[in-house]
């Protein structure tokens, strides 16, 4: 059976949780971005059982960060710059290579961070993409330009193999739930600049903190 919260899926709703993320203030909400994920991998995994190494890597990464919030420190866990500043001065972090924190929100952060850049590249070619274009070239074109930088060569393989079975664009953008091609490419104008928003901004902040290469 497929469970309610599937059939409710709509790209809108996940764009909207990104948007919810930002603060006036620009601090990025935690619990929002999470959310956003959740969102991002019940879409992956309505693609196929192909992807289900991915998604896997995602959940666990969602759940450390859950964690984190519903834990005993969860206060500064609330926005991503109150869990930098508060895993730096606590020194929660390992900063140059894997030792006694592997499970830092800094470093799970990180990862999800990166596979947002890759997911604002792959949804800029969807928006400018023609009804020939094809989805497996423009997430691999996209994987390659951002996330496949920080893997091994194993992981790129594998990625690169689910990527030719990414279903064709109009059954992709049927899956997006969003309505017509033009709907879908109006969702995706308007909210493409949010996620470039929250993953500048969460650049931004990892950039000063010189925390862009955590192990
Ligand atoms: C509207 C379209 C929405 C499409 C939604 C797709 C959501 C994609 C979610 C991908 C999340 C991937 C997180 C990967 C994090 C990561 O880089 N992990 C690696 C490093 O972690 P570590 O703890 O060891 O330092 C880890 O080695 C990763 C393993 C899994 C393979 C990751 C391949 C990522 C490919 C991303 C593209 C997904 C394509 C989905 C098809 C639409």
């Amino acid at each position: 059976a497929i469970a309610s919260e599937d059939l409710k899926f709509t790209l809108q709703e996940v764009l909207d949780t990104f948007k919810s993320c930002l603060s006036e203030h620009k601090e990025v909400f935690l619990e929002h971005y999470v959310a956003g994920w959740r969102g991002l991998v019940r879409f992956m995994n309505c693609l196929g059982s192909v992807f289900s190494f991915i998604s896997k890597d995602a959940v666990n990464k969602i759940q450390i960060l859950v964690n984190h919030l519903n834990g005993e420190n969860g206060a500064h866990y609330v926005t991503i710059q109150s869990m930098v500043k508060y895993e730096l001065d606590s020194q929660l972090v390992d900063l140059t290579k894997r030792g006694s924190f592997p499970e830092s929100g800094c470093r799970t952060l990180l990862r999800l961070h990166r596979a947002l850049r890759w997911l604002e590249l792959f949804l800029e070619r969807l928006r400018t993409s023609t009804e020939d274009s094809n989805t497996s070239v423009m997430c691999s074109e996209a994987y390659n330009e951002s996330l496949a930088q920080h893997h091994a060569w194993i992981i790129r393989k594998a990625a690169g193999t689910a990527f030719w079975a990414l279903p064709g664009r109009a059954t992709f953008f049927d899956v997006l739930n969003v309505g017509s091609p033009e709907q879908v490419m109006a969702v995706l104008g308007d909210t493409l600049p949010l996620i470039s928003e929250v993953y500048k901004v969460t650049e931004d902040l990892y950039a000063q903190n010189n925390i862009l290469e955590l192990p």
